[in-house]
């Protein structure tokens, strides 16, 4: 055929690329041990474990069996079982900028190239096509605009944030593709400042069109004083994720932006925001001030930035007549009156402060308070709540207005950024979520690495997600379920999910554990049922109408509007808070897969924000988590292009013999064969193709080569008719 003729074979290449993987298959670790008279003779250090689990560096002085005796660097010398020896690298490699580069691949090897780095003030990092940053805990000279637009010259090429930003913005200029860059991480890591730098180098980049200089950027004030708050392990830790979505024209010059939240439901209970110690929400944190913070300047920010978004005063006035109502609402006492633990509203100057604040009557407050309507027939009768209810109503009333609140201002703050165009196909989206903070847990037995490959994780899936009967499903059920209470969920799960692996139920009480992919969880069910419901109450709703609150009339109407919308929508308004949850990620998901990713792992050296303390065992616990490892094998072992099967069949399937097939996996599968690409030189995963360095491009000159040929033909056939 034309193309047996155009496509001469390519032998010598492909005996090339072999011969390189070959290479690389020799120095991989799980050989080293029938080397070890190699180590000893040619004097080549290893790491040691020591008895708390550290790792020391050493020599192998001599080895028997099974134990070896070692030569610390401390010249110490201990006995040890070979199983705690693994190979340490050549000093050449010492602080090399790409793990992938290191000859052994063990996680001492790993955490000391790390420390290396950290310790010369280098964050940054790569993990084959990841960035990791560890964060510095202190100002580093490693931002601003001589050190920016070195990498947008691309005179710099270290890892760096700014690197990954030019990468995603030079893929999206040449792809036409949206491109986001997702940030992981645990609390305190660094991804909202991570997050914060990707954006100013992007609006470098693209600026000069768009209003004022890094508008985009300041609006990120008004969301960390609204949604941000310090924890013990964060002074600045993020309460709600957001993902920015930056738009650019033709000409790489943004051309508007987008931004969507997602506040957690569980952490929104613990909004601690302001420091005033008089106020329950606030002052049962003790921690009420930040050293080197200046609140009086962070507020001046925040108010310009409010300009900038052209919030008009009256409105931002109002937003903090709320935002005080909140505070006075958490004080606002009840009194039992009666032996069933029934309750009125105290009568103190909280209540009357947030009557004041809201714009409406104190005792119709203290009726919503203290009371709840039940229909009985025709007739309507108000029932009073006992102590722990109307607690929980007055804090709902709390939610309710805050989460209101911060919502509005994620939509002022669009409007301002408005889209110029939609849908470009000109996109970078930032993920900044919120980090998990329990990490305790994920202690105990690690992963060996040296062991994982792509791990399966679909039976920990199937336990969360599997309908009917998987944990979301089964904690919804139980929700709606008058009589079910925690032990009855506990048990409800024993009995439905233990034939699953990953699920272990504890012997007694509420709990049960879930080996998730970083390792096994302990969950306690004690409240679930509770924190699940999440019950819109339409007293609530109706005192927020009667406000004389242009702000809370709206905040009503909306709540309004979504419980009147037809069957299908007023099911979201009742969705539990799981189900809300997950559709929320399963939406952002979906956006995101249709992007090309970059991802930046963040990494939290301590646990105290300390600048020049790197504690080992903290560290190779995230890059556990997140999978730095894996990551890194994958990447060695070469497989760097990543294409899903429609991307591979859109582009290379015209090229084929035979007629596509409706699969578009075994579309790939035919195109592998087609082009004679040996096995070892991809993988056809189930939903991507992963190729070895180099395959892409044969692939290309394939097609280039039927390209020309075909425009050769049609120049000829022209030629013919002219
Ligand atoms: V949470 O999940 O929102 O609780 P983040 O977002 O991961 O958390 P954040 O970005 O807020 O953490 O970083 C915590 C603190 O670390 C910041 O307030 C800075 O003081 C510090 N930090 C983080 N990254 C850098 C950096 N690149 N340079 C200097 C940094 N300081
Ligand atoms: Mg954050």
């Amino acid at each position: 055929s034309l193309r047996d003729t155009i496509c001469p074979e390519r032998d010598t290449k492909e005996k090339d690329w072999s011969e390189k993987t070959r290479t690389e298959e020799q120095i991989s670790e799980p050989e080293w041990v029938n080397n070890v008279e190699f180590f000893i003779t040619k004097k080549l250090g290893v790491w040691c474990r020591g008895p708390n689990g550290e790792w020391h560096l050493g020599k192998i002085q001599s080895a028997s069996g099974d134990a070896a005796c070692v030569v610390l660097s401390t010249t110490e010398v201990v006995e040890v079982s070979m199983k705690e020896i693994l190979p340490a690298n050549p000093d050449v490699l010492e602080g090399v900028d790409d793990l992938i580069q290191l000859s052994y691949l063990n996680e001492p090897s790993v955490l000391y190239n790390l420390r290396v780095r950290y310790s010369q003030d280098l964050i940054y990092s790569k993990a084959g096509p990841v960035l990791i940053a560890v964060n510095p805990c202190k100002n580093v000279q490693i931002y601003g605009n001589d050190i920016r637009s070195a990498y947008q010259k691309k005179g710099l090429v270290a890892p760096h944030v700014y690197a990954v930003a030019d990468a995603a913005f030079d893929e999206m200029m040449r792809e036409e593709k949206n491109q986001s860059i997702i940030i992981s991480g645990e609390s305190g890591a660094g991804k909202t400042e991570t997050a914060k730098y990707a954006m100013q180098y992007l609006e470098a980049l693209g600026g000069g069109n768009f209003g004022v200089d890094n508008e985009i950027l300041k609006t990120n004030c008004i969301l960390e004083a609204f949604g941000n708050a310090k924890t013990s392990r964060n002074d600045n830790s993020s309460r709600f994720g957001k993902l920015m979505e930056i738009h650019f024209s033709a000409k790489g010059k943004i051309c508007g932006a987008k931004l969507e939240t997602c506040a957690s439901p569980i952490l929104k209970e613990r909004l601690n925001l302001k420091a005033a110690s008089e106020y329950n929400y606030l002052n049962q944190s003790n921690c009420l001030t930040i050293d080197r913070i200046d609140d009086v300047q962070k507020f001046h920010k925040l108010m310009e930035a409010f300009n900038i978004v052209q919030i008009p005063q009256e409105y931002q006035e109002r937003a903090f007549a709320l935002l005080a109502a909140v505070l006075w609402l958490g004080n606002v006492s009840f009194e039992v009156i009666d032996n069933e633990n029934h309750v009125d509203v105290v009568a103190d100057e909280a209540v009357t402060n947030v009557a004041m604040l809201m714009g409406c009557d104190s005792k119709e407050l203290m009726v919503v308070l203290s009371t709840c309507k039940l229909q009985a027939g025709r007739d309507c009768i108000a029932k009073r709540l006992t102590l722990p209810q109307a607690t929980d109503m007055r804090d709902s009333l709390a939610k309710i207005i805050y989460a209101s609140l911060f919502n509005w201002l994620v939509e002022q703050i669009n409007t301002s950024l408005e889209v110029g165009k939609l849908r470009t196909g000109r996109s970078i989206s930032i993920l900044d979520i919120y980090g998990f903070e329990s990490f305790k847990e994920y202690e105990g037995d690690g992963i060996d690495w040296t062991k994982v490959e792509f791990k399966d994780n679909q039976e920990c899936l199937d336990l969360i997600e599997k309908k009917p009967i998987g944990l979301v499903s089964l904690l919804d059920e139980e929700s709606n379920f008058p009589k079910a209470t925690d032990t009855t969920f506990a048990n409800k799960l024993k009995h439905h999910l233990k034939a699953n692996s990953c699920f272990r139920g504890e012997r007694r009480g509420h709990g049960f554990r879930v080996s998730h992919y970083a390792g096994e969880v302990l969950y306690d069910t004690n409240g679930f049922l509770e924190k699940n419901r999440d019950p819109l109450h339409v007293d609530l709703i109706q005192l927020l109408s009667s406000c004389k609150c242009q702000l809370l009339n709206l905040f009503s109407s909306k709540m309004r509007d979504k419980s009147l919308k037809p069957a299908s929508l007023s099911e979201s308004m009742n969705q539990s808070v799981i189900t809300k949850f997950k559709s929320q990620l399963f939406k952002l998901m979906n956006k995101l897969e249709e992007t090309t990713p970059h991802f930046i792992r963040c990494i939290k050296p301590n646990s105290n924000q300390l600048p020049g303390i790197y504690e080992e065992n903290h560290v190779l616990q995230q890059l556990r988590c997140c999978g730095v490892l894996e990551i890194v094998r994958i990447s060695r072992s070469g497989y760097h292009t990543r294409m899903t099967h429609q991307d591979l069949a859109a582009r290379y399937g015209f090229l084929l013999d035979t007629k596509l097939s409706q699969d578009p996996l075994s579309t790939s599968d035919s195109i592998m064969k087609q082009f004679n690409l040996p096995p070892e030189m991809y993988q056809v995963g189930y939903r991507k193709i992963y190729l070895r360095t180099g395959q892409i491009g044969l692939l290309e000159e394939r097609r280039e080569y039927v390209l020309q040929g075909v425009i050769g033909l049609q120049k000829h056939l022209r030629g013919y008719k002219s």
